[in-house]
């Protein structure tokens, strides 16, 4: 089902201050940053590998407010890692597939993520305490070989 890790999240007090420490820390570069309404977050990705299926990258994200599903989590736990995303060619499949399995999935339908990608979140009690993110990435991006011919 998962084909890479697409990211990691990282909620932060402040987006430009974090793009700036990732990036001379580890020497990336910042690909995309967007609002993201809907999920509350101001955001960036910074790009780490490419692989079948897409990219991975490290995702900072800052809330847009404090009742927000970040500005909560910055609130009780503070800085720090707040999920694991994971490629999945089709993620409404994927939804149905782990729903089955009795998992919680977070969202009805699939949902507007990063850079054009479809996404979903499984609740972090039924994957041992970890926020889990289903991304498809937009169909030039899965398909980067078929692009290229
Ligand atoms: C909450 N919990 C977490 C957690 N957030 N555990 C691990 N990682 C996290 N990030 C735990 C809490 O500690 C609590 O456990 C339990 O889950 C319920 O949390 P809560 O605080 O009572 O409830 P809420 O209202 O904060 O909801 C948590 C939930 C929510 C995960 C359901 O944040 C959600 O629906 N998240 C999915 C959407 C999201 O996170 N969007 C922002 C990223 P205890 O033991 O204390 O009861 S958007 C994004 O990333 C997009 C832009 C993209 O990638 O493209």
């Amino acid at each position: 089902m998962f084909m890479r890790i697409d990211h990691i999240g990282i909620a932060c007090h402040d987006l430009d201050e974090k793009i700036a420490l990732f990036s001379e820390t580890f020497e990336l570069t910042v690909v995309a940053r967007e609002v993201n309404e809907e999920q509350g977050v101001r955001e960036a990705m910074l790009h780490i590998a490419d692989g079948e299926g897409g990219g991975s990258y490290i995702q900072l994200l800052e809330p847009i407010s404090p009742d927000s599903p970040v500005g909560k989590f910055l609130a009780k736990r503070g800085e720090g890692v707040h999920h694991v995303a994971f490629g999945v060619p089709d993620v409404a499949k994927a939804m149905d597939g782990l729903a089955g399995k009795g998992v919680r999935v977070l969202d009805e339908r699939p949902r507007h993520g990063s850079m054009g990608s479809q996404i979903a979140f499984l609740h972090p009690k039924d994957v041992g305490g970890m926020l889990t993110e289903l991304v498809q990435a937009p169909a030039a991006v899965t398909n980067v070989e078929t692009v290229r011919m």
